[in-house]
């Protein structure tokens, strides 16, 4: 526990700050000291008659993301942000979840195939000091997914102080040989995230209309917690499991000496083949699975820079302005390949078979349009509804979510062809409870191949519309809503998210 002491150390540092309550830029950019790659705890459940039980408890806890500065976070298990979480295909699972927390909360499995009252939305309120059980068994394909808080109005709040962590879950394809898969060693989470924090070392939230509008942006990254951090890697090759757990910014990430990488997962699957590339673009929410190759011996810094002037997810006209404000570029992670390393085996040229959903399988198509209004003006697309109310800028086909409006109504084991419809000003990452989908096309043209495999979670660039393809399976439930929402984490609290049950 620290926390006044060394405050007066802290405000000198702090006094080349630009703005009044920020931090300074304190670890990207400058040569700043390097900080080892915190890895989380894994927990890989615990058997009790054929079942594996796992115990996660919300907790308040004081951080040091700064030498000697304490900053009040939540955390499962821990201070900030949770255990890793490692599921295998067909198993049967309990997840345990205590709120040890001064508030009400509620804890949602990203991506995961699950029934409606064990998703964890905001419907399955975990009170304080009490315990939540989410029972169900794995019914899909390996992946990265995560966790995170979805409490109504509060998801963007808690999930920036810490309640998320990350889910691997493995099948018998992720773990073929040549696929790196010995945890914090030659296969590492990397939970990407933006702060901002006050002079105190607390973490600043909203604290203008442009927060919630564009989007919260901090000005300080952090890796699984770590600033500015290195990962000693001892194999010629890793697998990095990227995850953007921010509240809103969008990452292009690259290597600063421009090395190529692999991607062999989408989050919600393996990719068919590895896809070469040079730089991936991560909204929140988003994960790839990469390997780096480290044969030649060099530092490769994983870096976010502006997206290029000719990305489809720009913003566009004052939306890009008040953006630009909160800066763009950042160090992400230096890998530093340790002399001897051991060898790596090849890659595998095939990881899976992903076989493309036909659109004419679909027995419907829904359409999905994205609103906000800003002040007395309209940013564009259909705002208005409730959302004409400055307290509910945010909307989907006009309606801002509310608790007790079921939106929509899905047959179960139906196949439905979804269209979202971006007319405003940003992109929006578009994300669908229940399962994984395959996008079909944006605006008339085919995805990028690193998203051609199992999605959760769309990009919807302004001026686009995106058409994905899922299947309903499973999970009949009149009763208990799944949702659907932009993962700008401002933008879900502010009403841009509805609800729709399965029957
Ligand atoms: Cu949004």
């Amino acid at each position: 526990m620290r926390h006044s002491l060394s405050r007066r150390n802290f405000l000198g540092r702090a006094a080349i700050g630009l703005a009044s309550t920020a931090l300074p830029a304190i670890g990207w950019g400058q040569p700043a000291g390097q900080n080892p790659l915190r890895i989380p705890s894994l927990l890989a459940g615990e058997v009790r008659s054929g079942v594996k039980h796992y115990d996660l408890t919300m907790q308040q806890g004081m951080s040091e993301f700064f030498p000697d500065v304490g900053t009040p976070t939540l955390g499962l298990n821990g201070a900030y942000l949770g255990p890793t979480l490692k599921l295998n295909n067909n198993d049967r699972v309990s997840l345990h979840v205590r709120n040890s927390i001064t508030e009400t909360a509620t804890l949602h499995w990203h991506g995961l195939h699950v029934p409606a009252k064990a998703d964890g939305g905001p419907a399955q309120v975990i009170a304080p000091n009490t315990v939540w059980d989410a029972d169900f068994t794995v019914m899909q394909r390996g992946g990265t997914f995560w966790y995170h808080a979805h409490t109504m109005g509060q998801t963007g709040s808690q999930v920036y102080r810490g309640l998320s962590g990350l889910i691997e879950l493995e099948d018998d394809e992720t773990t073929q040989p040549g696929l790196p898969s010995e945890y914090g060693v030659d296969d590492i989470p990397v939970i990407i995230q933006d702060k901002r924090f006050n002079r105190d070392g607390s973490l600043a939230y909203i604290g203008m209309h442009r927060d919630i509008m564009a989007g919260f942006s901090g000005n300080t990254l952090l890796v699984n917690g770590t600033l500015n951090p290195y990962f000693a890697a001892t194999s010629r090759r890793v697998r990095l499991r990227l995850l953007n757990a921010s509240n809103a910014r969008t990452y292009n990430l690259s290597f600063r000496d421009n090395r190529s990488f692999e991607v062999i997962g989408s989050g919600g699957s393996l990719l068919a083949t590895p896809e070469s590339m040079m730089n991936i673009v991560l909204a929140p929410a988003e994960r790839a699975d990469i390997i780096v190759d480290l044969a030649n011996g060099q530092n490769a810094s994983l870096i976010s820079s502006a997206l290029p002037s000719d990305s489809p997810f720009l913003s566009r006209g004052m939306m890009r302005n008040m953006q630009a404000m909160s800066g763009e570029d950042f160090d992400v992670l230096t890998l530093r390949p340790q002399a001897g390393a051991n060898d790596s085996p090849e890659l595998p040229r095939q990881l899976t078979t992903i076989s493309r959903i036909l659109e004419s399988e679909a027995i419907r198509t829904r359409r999905f349009e994205l609103g906000m209004v800003m002040g007395m003006g309209m940013m564009g697309g259909r705002g208005g509804g409730r959302g004409m109310n400055a307290s509910t800028p945010f909307s989907i086909n006009g309606q801002s979510m509310a608790m007790d409006v079921i939106n929509e109504t899905v047959q179960v084991d139906s196949t439905e062809l979804w269209e979202i419809v971006n007319d405003t000003m940003m992109m929006h990452p578009f994300h669908v409870h229940h399962g994984q989908f395959q996008i079909l096309d944006r605006n008339g043209r085919p995805p990028h191949p690193e998203e051609m495999a199992y999605k959760d979670t769309v990009k919807v660039g302004p001026g686009e519309t995106v058409r994905f393809i899922m299947r309903f399976t499973d999970f009949s439930d009149p009763d208990t809503a799944y949702m659907y929402h932009c993962h700008i984490l401002e933008h879900e609290d502010n009403g841009m998210m509805g609800q729709f049950v399965v029957v």
